[in-house]
């Protein structure tokens, strides 16, 4: 017999190299990665997977991955640190945190926290909550979803947000998202569905995109006036009254308050505030408002405007309801609390949180719930009664609450509201995700700061700011559990394909060695992550081996949910007049507000720094600051970072494709190499985010060139322009200046 064919065996995973978990076969061969393919009989992501996979083994057995924990031997930032063995790591840590617990308070600790990778979340919320910590995660989700779901179950008791029927709908409205890029899944639904030449696609992007090549209307906005161009459909769409009247007669509250708002926003004044053509806005209007079923596709964009950026989503949410697209086939669907099977619900991550152990004093803690109140305890409180009353289930939480990160560096500087004393930093790397890099870096230096302990494969430039560096296990390593943080009504599951390697262990493990050793042990029963996805598929009567194998559970497939019952709100309607941001201080209604920094609002600002920054679009195959180390072929396949330019703007300025570019905020500067782009508004720059260089000293001051191409050097945070309801703070529509290095 073949001794390869002996020692070779498929493993299906789930891959994390995004958000995505598309099933995979992975190949393993003498205990080794060697190839990873699309799993055809994934039922939902039915082997299609992206370029990413085809660079995984090469990116698992790169030098650079940690295999050890690490302490740090030097100053924070010298760069020097010593191996230790991993009994030592985890009880001095968890002494350090017992000993702050004690004498600052179990508030004075924060997770920090980036984008969702696999379904984890619960472990930190379950030990944060068995800590008597208010959550204090200072998370990116505050600009990336998680304050878009907040705003739907303030509005609908729902999320409407996250699952767009693309393939049944006739109309698909892409809203700030360049899904080519960041979501090929649903770039490819798209491109399915346009097979249908009755099938149209609006685009709203003020940046040509492979989107905005396929869409039948393109509007291209000046950057943070969505809200503007939202109202000014809702102005067209109630005035020429193509709203389903039924719809709103019967499940909405506060139309008559909402149709004297858009009064306001004529589409003449739109046309202005947006720079868009008056009769493009109305057409692209009425294109939404008739071509039913129509979905609405979101982008990241909007939420990291600062000031209005809640009120886009409120009114993108508004726009659903009236045209009757809310949980429809070919509509925004509202997942169901599933998934389930036979009526037996999956335990999802509310039940394994425990967030009935954290004591009710506790919760008005948590930073910035009393400033951002959407994201906070009391909003929580606000929304998880009538869903409770109505589902008799939880409302999902752990992705619902967040600290407030620029109120978190401020509070580790300032110790105010209260003196913040040790933070974790888990599967993030804020020195690359928040806003206004220098002062994240303040607080990572800061004596204040007495234990900060990074969960990371890598030596991150937030690692290299770190007490203690903790190898984790990766998605290879590890089995996948993935319930999107409980706001779908699937789940995704996938074997571990190999066994951690060197001295890795997995995020799991580690929450919960913790946890054992802060006197959490009666609350830890499950020894390995298997044991705890073995309880969470208990009430479905189904094993791991099962549940891994098919890779998929979702729940039951039911329209017009609403009709049974209502929504679970406290008027039983989609609320388009929100009683929840009444009740926490905020207008009620929807209304724009110009950003915080644009040429309309600081035009002082624009004299010297004339052009509109916009940082972050996505681009391939990079996720967020991972995938940058040399000899993976990513970074080789896209070696530098790109700032798109228009042509024209680029001749006035001496610019010239390829050249180096500094690109300058009041905040500070930094240099990316220009692209032009004939495409792009012609005083906007689009510079993209997440850039460091592995290869480069990772001691200060270079902390692998942390201030030479981060976009975040150059974006805004000041409390004052943060989105009064969630904290989302700018990351576009800002303004800066670009010349020649
Ligand atoms: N390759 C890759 N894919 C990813 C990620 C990644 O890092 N890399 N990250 C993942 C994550 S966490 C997220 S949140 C998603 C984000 O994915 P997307 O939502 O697609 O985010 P972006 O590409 O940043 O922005 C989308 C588009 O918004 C446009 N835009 C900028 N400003 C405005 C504005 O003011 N109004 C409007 N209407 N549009 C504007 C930009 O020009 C851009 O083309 O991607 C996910 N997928
Ligand atoms: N200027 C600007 N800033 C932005 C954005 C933008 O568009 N413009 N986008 C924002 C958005 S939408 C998001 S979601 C954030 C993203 O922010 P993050 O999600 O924090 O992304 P990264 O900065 O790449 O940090 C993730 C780190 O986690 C590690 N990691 C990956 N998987 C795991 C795991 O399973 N376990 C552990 N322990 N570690 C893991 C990676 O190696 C990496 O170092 O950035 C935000 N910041
Ligand atoms: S990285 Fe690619 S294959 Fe992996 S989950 Fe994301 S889209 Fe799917
Ligand atoms: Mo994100």
């Amino acid at each position: 017999m073949d001794t390869e064919q002996v020692d070779k065996v498929i493993k299906k995973a789930g891959c994390a190299f995004c958000a995505g978990n598309c099933g995979v076969l992975v190949e393993v061969k003498d205990g080794k990665v060697s190839r990873i393919t699309g799993n055809k009989e994934h039922a939902l992501t039915l082997g299609n997977v992206c370029e990413r996979v085809g660079y995984g083994s090469k990116w698992l057995y790169h030098p650079d991955q940690l295999m050890r924990p690490l302490k740090r031997a030097g100053g924070r930032g010298e760069g020097k640190w010593e191996e230790v063995d991993w009994d030592q790591a985890l009880d001095e840590i968890a002494g350090k945190l017992g000993d702050i617990r004690e004498k600052y308070g179990p508030e004075s600790l924060v997770v920090t926290e980036g984008t969702y990778r696999s379904g984890m979340f619960w472990m930190r919320s379950r030990f944060l909550n068995l800590f008597g910590n208010p959550q204090n995660v200072a998370h990116a989700g505050v600009i990336c979803f998680l304050n878009c779901y907040a705003i739907n179950m303030a509005m609908l008791g729902g999320c409407c947000s996250l699952a767009a029927n693309i393939g049944r709908s006739n109309c698909t409205v892409v809203w700030g998202q360049n899904p080519y890029s960041s979501f090929p899944r649903t770039m490819a639904s798209i491109k399915r569905r346009k097979e249908d030449e009755n099938y149209k696609i609006i685009v709203i992007d003020p940046r040509q995109t492979e989107t905005t090549d396929i869409a039948d209307i393109w509007l291209q906005p000046r950057p943070g006036t969505d809200t503007a161009l939202a109202m000014g459909w809702l102005n067209v769409i109630i005035n020429e009254e193509l709203y389903d009247k039924e719809f709103v007669e019967k499940w909405t509250f506060g139309f008559e308050q909402l149709k004297e708002r858009v009064q306001e926003y004529t589409p003449a004044k739109v046309a202005g505030i947006c720079r868009v053509d008056q009769d493009k806005i109305i057409a692209a209007a009425r294109m939404y408002a008739t071509s039913k079923p129509a979905c609405i596709v979101r982008g990241v964009a909007v939420d990291q405007i600062g000031r209005n950026a809640a009120r886009v989503e409120q009114s993108r949410v508004i726009l659903r309801a009236i045209t009757g697209n809310l949980d429809v086939r070919g509509g925004d669907l509202i997942p169901d609390v599933g998934p389930e099977v036979d009526g037996n619900l999956f335990r999802r991550e509310v039940v394994l949180e425990l967030d009935d152990k954290l004591p009710a004093e506790k919760k008005p803690k948590q930073i910035g719930a009393d400033v951002f109140k959407v994201m906070g305890w009391q909003a929580y409180g606000l929304t998880s009664e009538p869903y409770e009353k109505l589902t008799g289930q939880p409302e999902p939480v752990g992705h619902r609450l967040a600290a407030s990160p620029p109120l978190t560096w401020r509070a580790i500087l300032t110790e105010k509201p209260y003196p913040v004393k040790a933070m974790i930093t888990w599967g993030s790397n804020p020195l690359m995700w928040a806003a206004n890099t220098k002062l994240v870096y303040e607080a990572m230096k800061s004596k204040n700061l007495e234990l900060h302990v990074v969960m990371d494969f890598w030596k991150t430039p937030t690692a290299e700011l770190a007490d203690f560096i903790l190898p984790v296990s990766s998605w290879m390593e590890r089995p996948l559990c993935s319930t999107f943080e409980d706001l779908t009504d699937v789940v995704f599951g996938g074997e571990r394909a190999v066994q951690p390697l060197g001295e890795r262990k997995d995020d799991y493990a580690i929450w919960r060695e913790l946890g054992v050793r802060l006197g959490q042990e009666e609350y830890w029963p499950w020894e390995k992550i298997e044991d705890a996805i073995q309880y969470q598929l208990e009430p479905l009567g189904m094993t791991y081996e099962e549940f891994t194998d098919d890779g998929y559970i979702r729940g039951g497939r039911e329209y017009k949910k609403y009709e049974k019952n209502g929504f679970p709100t406290a008027t039983g309607k989609v609320e388009l007049y929100s009683t929840v941001f009444e009740k926490l201080g905020y207008d009620p209604l929807s209304y724009y507000e110009e950003p915080p920094e644009s040429p309309v609002s600081t035009p002082e600002v624009a004299k010297d720094y004339p052009l509109i920054l916009n940082t972050g679009g996505r681009f391939m195959p990079m996720f967020h600051s991972e995938h940058r180390q040399l000899g993976i072929g990513m970074r080789e396949r896209h070696p530098d970072p790109l700032t798109d330019i228009h042509p024209e703007t680029a001749k006035s300025l001496g610019i010239s494709e390829g050249d180096w570019v500094y690109i300058e905020t009041r905040r500070g500067r930094i240099k990316q190499k220009a692209r032009l782009n004939p495409g792009i508004l012609l005083d906007v720059v689009n510079v993209e985010a997440s850039w460091w260089f592995p290869e480069m000293d990772g001691a200060e001051p270079s902390l692998h060139g942390l201030w030479e191409s981060n976009a975040n050097v150059l974006t805004l945070d000041d409390p004052e322009s943060c989105d009064p309801l969630t904290g989302g703070w700018c990351n576009r529509a800002l303004l800066c200046r670009v010349y020649k290095v």
